[in-house]
């Protein structure tokens, strides 16, 4: 079962928010969240198993590992609802062995609807988990999820593989707190969060010598050109990967190696670049462990226990909404 949010209000917010990023003064910016189109998301799942970026094994490891004590934590019964799904791989553990204490439903929520797909495939096998997939925002499938739950049934959201980092801190504090209002006390939150870590295994990890991580970001003006009808000439784009330690972060961009001048038509606008400007995908946060706990309190949430893999610094931190 699909809940589908509409086709053009869907199809007008990108159009809205990458205008938006790229008339902006100062700084260009693109949405990182519209990385993952099927393109991009098959391209994040090779990213995934490079050796250079440790962070998706991390998180795999954590969970297969400490999935039936992370689910001895929980009340039950329980509806999962998940932030950004990926493929759903490492969500497997977690659902198994909640599959072995009760039946339980899964409910997806996701803006790629490929990638929607992939996880139903992933995952459709486990018996005792029904799945209730969402297209559409994270809050609103949420509050969707949060809307439909049974009297006496328990909330747990996921949110793996550290996508909180690519928010910025504030709007971290700000997002997590839009999640615990939707929710009711005693709900829970898994939250995975990548720690910080010498920043040339950072560099490497997010400008891998394959160049899988640059086509994974030079996909996003793939994406622009195909959706609305713009001119973006890749050949002309560097996938530019730097360390900000002000924020603690991995910033990717694309940088113009020429001054050019750029139509998005179904946009109706152009854009002049110069030579060496650039333009922001993304920004990768990484956390120290204290950090999350001040994070999860901000935001509304007590700290009820945390799991570190130590060979890729990598945090599981379960949230209970206080
Ligand atoms: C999804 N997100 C947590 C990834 C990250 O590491 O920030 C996306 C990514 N960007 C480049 N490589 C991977």
């Amino acid at each position: 079962m699909l809940q589908q949010s509409p086709r053009t209000a869907t199809g007008n917010r990108l159009a809205a928010e990458i205008c938006a990023g790229l008339t902006r003064p100062g700084q260009k910016e693109l949405p990182s969240k519209y990385l993952y189109d099927e393109v991009g998301s098959a391209l994040f799942e090779a990213i995934s198993v490079l050796p250079e970026y440790g962070l998706t094994r991390a998180d795999v490891r954590l969970l297969r590992t400490h999935a039936p004590e992370i689910i001895a934590h929980l009340p039950l019964p329980v509806t999962v609802a998940e932030l950004g799904t990926g493929s759903g791989r490492k969500t497997r553990w977690l659902l198994e062995a909640l599959a072995r204490r009760r039946p339980s439903c899964y409910c997806p929520i996701e803006i790629s609807r490929s990638a929607l797909a992939m996880c139903r495939r992933e995952l459709g096998d486990i018996d005792e988990i029904s799945i209730v997939g969402y297209e559409g925002e994270y809050l609103e499938g949420l509050a969707q999820v949060a809307a439909r739950r049974r009297d006496g049934e328990h909330l747990l959201v996921l949110f793996l593989g550290s996508t909180i980092g690519n928010f910025e801190r504030p709007a971290a504090v700000k997002f997590l707190g839009e999640v615990r209002r939707i929710l009711r006390t005693g709900d829970s939150l898994l939250l995975g969060t990548d720690l910080e870590k010498p920043v040339a295994q950072l560099l490497a990890a997010y400008d891998d010598p394959l160049g899988i991580t640059a086509a994974f970001n030079l996909n996003l003006l793939a994406r622009v050109n195909r959706e609305l009808d713009a001119d973006f000439e890749l050949t002309r784009f560097r996938h530019l990967a730097r360390y900000n330690p002000a924020a603690r972060s991995i910033e990717m961009h694309l940088r113009s190696t020429c001054a050019q001048r750029v139509s998005l038509r179904a946009a109706g606008i152009t854009l002049t670049l110069r030579e060496d400007e650039t333009i922001w995908t993304e920004s990768s946060h990484k956390y120290a462990p204290g950090d999350i706990t001040g994070l999860a309190a901000a935001a509304g949430f007590g700290c009820a226990a945390q799991w570190f893999d130590h060979e890729w610094p990598f945090a599981e931190s379960l949230l209970i909404a206080a």
